[in-house]
Parts: structure tokens; C-alpha cells; sequence
């Protein structure tokens, strides 16, 4: 069988799911959390972008590991496919099924283990919502490492799952160095017992990096342990104004040592990126009109102290010219108005109607320049909307085109360009939305050949029958 979606994509040589499943199904499960009703699937069959959609008949909702456990131990014997969904709010297309794989969702599987008020090391349940987790922490007296606009729906086990990055990326880095530990289940339904609440481990290989960042393909994330910081005593935020993406990199480098250690963001936009949140979601824009912009947070424990620091450092680039306007917030209330308008953005484009979406890694001193290159390339007439944003201190743009409807003509310019570009520049053609469905043929210009059949071998070796999320992150060659 071949998708009619998706030409070229076959079935892979998978059961048909049949009433002896369901029945079964509900053996492990009480019958409302086994759901098959054709309405009640729908929403778990469509991603978050809407562009990729598949035709499962079935959603099950395990709320405790060894729940999990016997659904794959049944789905590996009777070799049915499987799509672990968390949140669903992906961008890649890796949550959702492709045909009619069983639908795993640990919405339910929610509950927080444990904080340990000394260390900051938090141990929960993979479904637990990242907001509901900063919010738990957030009266304690900690935060989550990490943070990031899909906050109110991505669950922590998605977020270890795709090693989402996020905006405080710069000062906390990867979740490979925050998450201490994993449960997680194989396909044969074996739980894997690495849920180490410990800092220091070097005992054997690090297991959990076969989790973080496996997009669902190796096991289905139970429980994390993570190292979360203390709350900052302090946050402020300065939305800028610039001229040039030259201005933009002279900031960042005087924010590296000018903010030192109280850097917590440093966000970049182009004026056509702000627009999307401002035209299409009605929000106010801070400051004048610019061609760039850039949000930079601190976050200390010391509330005079960082004002201080963000005084001098704003004093020394309005006066040199490098930053031409700004405003700068401290109330609770007035920062998340200027990060509605970051987060905005991803929402917004999606009211111009089709977006082409790229995650790329680039060196800082060819950050934009694809933003340019590709404004000559593409026929003004029939693309909408050509911006640049993102997490610019760690060298991660988000660039986007859009155009009224979805036009092949407009891809064929994009495709393989941006991704020749980025491997010319050895930068990574997904910075850190994954691979997904979506990505799987661009995989080999990031990834050499030797490092694309290790992880063939993984995955033989985790998953005999391919039966985790198929389809995904591997080219389908293999
Ligand atoms: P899902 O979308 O449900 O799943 C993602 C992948 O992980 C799928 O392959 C799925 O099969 C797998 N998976 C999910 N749960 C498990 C589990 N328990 N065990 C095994 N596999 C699992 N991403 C960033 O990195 N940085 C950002 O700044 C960012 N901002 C975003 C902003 C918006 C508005 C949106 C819509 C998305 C954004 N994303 C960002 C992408 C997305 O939110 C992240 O990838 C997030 O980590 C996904 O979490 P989720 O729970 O929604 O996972
Ligand atoms: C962000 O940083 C997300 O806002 C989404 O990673 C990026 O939609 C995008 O291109
Ligand atoms: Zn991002």
C-alpha cells in the first residue's frame, strides 16, 4: 500500500488492527481510555501545523508504566505499529501517525513523582505538561531548564523525546545535560530502568541519550528525571530595535560579556517575522518600526544588581548607535506581552496560509544571509512573506516563507536549496524540531553515512520489527 498523501511512502508489512486487538486492548485498559470512536481519533490523526495526517482507528491512553508495557509486548507479538503522541504540538510531523499505526498518548500519565527541594531534581511522569511542571516548581522555588511557546500543550516526555530546545537554551543548555535519568519502555514492552537522580554517573554508557531526542523511534519516554535550577529572584526584558543584522551580532556579543551570567535569552527577529504576530494576531508592537529586533532576557538573583548590568549594557550600545530604540520590563505582566509577541510568531504565519518551515543551524557570521538570497530567488509575486527568526545566541534560525496556498513551483526554488546551503555552511538542516516524517530524506546533509548506519543498527537492535514509530526520522531506504 502506498499513502495517496504521501506518494512513494509505503506501508510497511504491518497487522491490519481487528475487533481480537481491541478487545484485548481493553483487557489492559478500562474500555474509555481504549478510544475508537471515528470523532474522538480524529484530533490525534492531524498535527499541529495541520500538514500531516494519518488514518489510525485507535487511541490508547495508559496512565502508569507498566500499562505501557503490556500495550507493547502485545503490539510487538502481534506486530502492530505504534505513534507515541504527547502533546501533539510538534512541527515535524513525527506525533502523528502516517497510516494507521496505534496511537499511544501519555496525556494521562501526568503526575509528578517527586522534588527534591535540596538538589532541584524533579521526577515525573512523561505526560506532564511543561507549564503545569513550571508552575509546580514555580511555588518551590525552582524552574524547568527549559522553556518554549508550545509550554501550555508539549508534554516533558515530547520535549526529551524531540531534545527540544527553547529560549532558555543559552543559559541552561540541552535537556542531554539536564535530564538526569529516563524510564523508558522497548518495543518488546522491556522497561528500562535509567531513571538515575544523580548529577554524577559514570557508570557504563549514558542510556538516556538513547531516548532524548529519539522522536519515539527507540521507546516510549515513562518517567524523567531532571536538574532544575532555582527561580530567578529577578527577570527583565529588553525588546530592541535595530538596523542591521550586523547590529544584532555586535549585541550579542556585548550581552555574552557585558550580561555575562545573567543572560537567560537572546531571541532575534526580522521586522517581516514581528509582523506576522503583530498584522496577524492583532498584538501591539513595543517600539517603532525597524528592519530587526531582538529580545533579550536576564534573569539574577540580585534585582539591582542586574538592572545595573542591563543599564550599562543598553547605555553603551543606544550610544554607539547599535541599538537604535528600546524598552525594558520588569513587571511580571509587561514581559509576557513582549514574549507573546516572540512566541507569536509561529501562530501567526500560519494566517497567511501555507508556510514552508526550516529549523536550520548556522555559524553566527552567515546567520540571515540565506533570508536575502532567498528574496532574489523567489518570485515576488506569489510568495507572501520571507522571514528570519529565532534563537539567535545559539545559532538556530527559524526561517520561513509563505504563500497564500501550498505551490510546488515555490518549492522546487526552496528545496533542495536551503538544505545545500546549510550543509555547504556545516551547519544542521533541524536545529531542534527533529526529524519527524517530515525531514527523514534531508537527514544525510547533516549526517554522514557511517553515523546514518550506526543508527540503523540501534534501531535493529531496540526494535527488531520496526514497530516503533515507522516511517519517522530514518530515510526510508533503510
Ligand atoms: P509530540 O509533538 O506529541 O511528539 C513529538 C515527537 O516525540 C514525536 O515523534 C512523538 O512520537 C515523540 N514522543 C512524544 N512523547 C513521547 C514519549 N513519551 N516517548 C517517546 N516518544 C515520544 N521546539 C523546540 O525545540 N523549541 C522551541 O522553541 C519550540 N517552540 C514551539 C512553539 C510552538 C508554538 C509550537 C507549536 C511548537 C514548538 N516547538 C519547539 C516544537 C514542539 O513543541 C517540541 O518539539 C516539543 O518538544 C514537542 O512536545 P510534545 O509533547 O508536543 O510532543
Ligand atoms: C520557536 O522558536 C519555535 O518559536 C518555532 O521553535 C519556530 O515556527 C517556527 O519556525
Ligand atoms: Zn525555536
Amino acid at each position: 500500500l502506498t499513502s495517496v498523501r504521501y506518494p512513494g511512502v509505503r506501508r510497511g508489512n504491518y497487522a491490519q488492527l481487528s475487533d481480537r486487538h481491541v478487545q484485548h486492548f481493553r483487557s489492559i485498559l478500562p474500555k474509555e481510555r481504549v478510544i475508537t470512536e471515528t470523532e474522538d481519533v480524529a484530533g490525534y490523526n492531524v498535527d499541529w501545523l495541520r500538514m500531516v495526517r494519518g488514518v489510525s482507528q485507535i487511541v490508547l491512553k495508559p496512565k502508569i508504566t507498566e500499562e505501557v508495557s503490556a500495550i507493547l509486548e502485545y503490539c510487538n507479538a502481534e506486530n502492530l505499529a505504534v505513534c507515541p503522541q504527547g502533546g501533539n504540538t510538534g512541527l515535524v510531523g513525527g506525533s502523528v501517525p502516517v497510516f494507521d499505526e496505534v496511537i499511544i498518548s501519555t496525556s494521562l500519565m501526568n503526575s509528578i513523582v517527586s522534588l527534591d527541594e535540596l538538589s532541584g531534581i524533579l521526577v515525573c511522569q512523561a505526560g506532564c505538561i511543561l507549564e503545569n511542571l513550571e508552575s509546580y516548581l514555580s511555588e518551590r522555588g525552582f524552574m524547568m531548564p527549559l522553556d518554549l511557546g508550545a509550554k501550555g500543550t508539549c508534554q516533558i516526555g515530547g520535549n526529551v523525546s524531540t531534545n527540544a530546545g527553547g529560549i532558555r537554551l543559552i543559559r541552561y543548555g540541552s535537556l542531554q545535560g539536564s535530564v538526569l535519568g529516563i524510564e523508558a519502555v522497548k518495543a518488546d514492552g522491556e522497561v528500562i530502568d535509567c531513571l538515575s537522580s544523580l548529577k554524577k554517573d559514570n557508570t557504563g554508557y549514558h542510556l538516556k541519550h538513547l531516548f532524548i531526542g529519539s522522536e519515539g523511534t527507540l521507546g516510549i519516554v515513562t518517567k524523567v528525571s531532571i536538574q532544575c535550577p532555582p527561580s530567578p529572584k529577578a527577570v527583565n526584558v529588553a525588546f530592541l530595535g535595530l538596523d542591521s543584522f550586523d547590529d544584532i551580532l555586535r549585541t550579542f556579543t556585548e550581552a555574552r560579556s557585558g550580561l555575562g551570567e545573567i543572560l537567560s535569552s537572546c531571541e532575534m527577529m526580522d521586522l517581516l517575522s514581528l509582523d506576522a504576530a503583530t498584522s496577524n494576531l492583532k498584538l501591539q508592537r513595543p517600539i517603532g518600526e525597524f528592519p530587526f529586533y531582538m529580545l533579550i532576557e536576564t534573569s539574577g538573583s540580585n534585582g539591582t544588581h542586574d538592572e545595573e548590568k542591563l543599564t550599562k549594557f543598553l547605555e553603551t550600545l543606544m550610544a554607539n548607535g547599535v541599538v537604535r530604540d528600546g524598552t525594558v520590563a520588569s513587571e511580571p505582566s509587561r514581559i509576557k506581552l513582549m514574549w507573546n509577541l516572540r512566541e507569536g510568531i509561529t501562530g501567526g504565519l500560519l494566517h497567511d496560509g501555507y508556510v514552508y518551515k526550516y529549523d536550520i543551524s548556522l555559524p553566527h557570521n552567515s546567520f540571515y544571509a540565506i533570508i536575502p538570497e532567498l528574496r532574489t530567488l523567489l518570485p515576488a509575486d506569489k510568495v507572501g512573506r520571507i522571514c528570519g527568526y529565532g534563537h539567535v545566541g545559539d545559532g538556530n534560525l527559524h526561517l520561513n516563507i509563505t504563500t497564500p496556498k501550498f505551490d510546488p513551483d515555490v518549492l522546487k526554488i526552496i528545496e533542495p536549496f536551503v538544505f545545500e546551503w546549510t550543509s555547504k555552511l556545516k551547519g544542521s538542516v533541524s536545529a531542534e524540531h527533529g526529524i519527524g516524517f517530515k525531514k527523514t530524506q534531508y537527514i544525510h546533509f547533516s549526517k554522514s553515512q557511517s553515523s546514518l548506519n550506526l543508527m540503523v543498527n540501534i534501531k535493529k537492535l531496540m526494535d527488531p520489527k520496526g514497530i516503533l514509530n515507522p516511517y519517522k526520522v530514518l530515510p526510508a531506504q533503510h
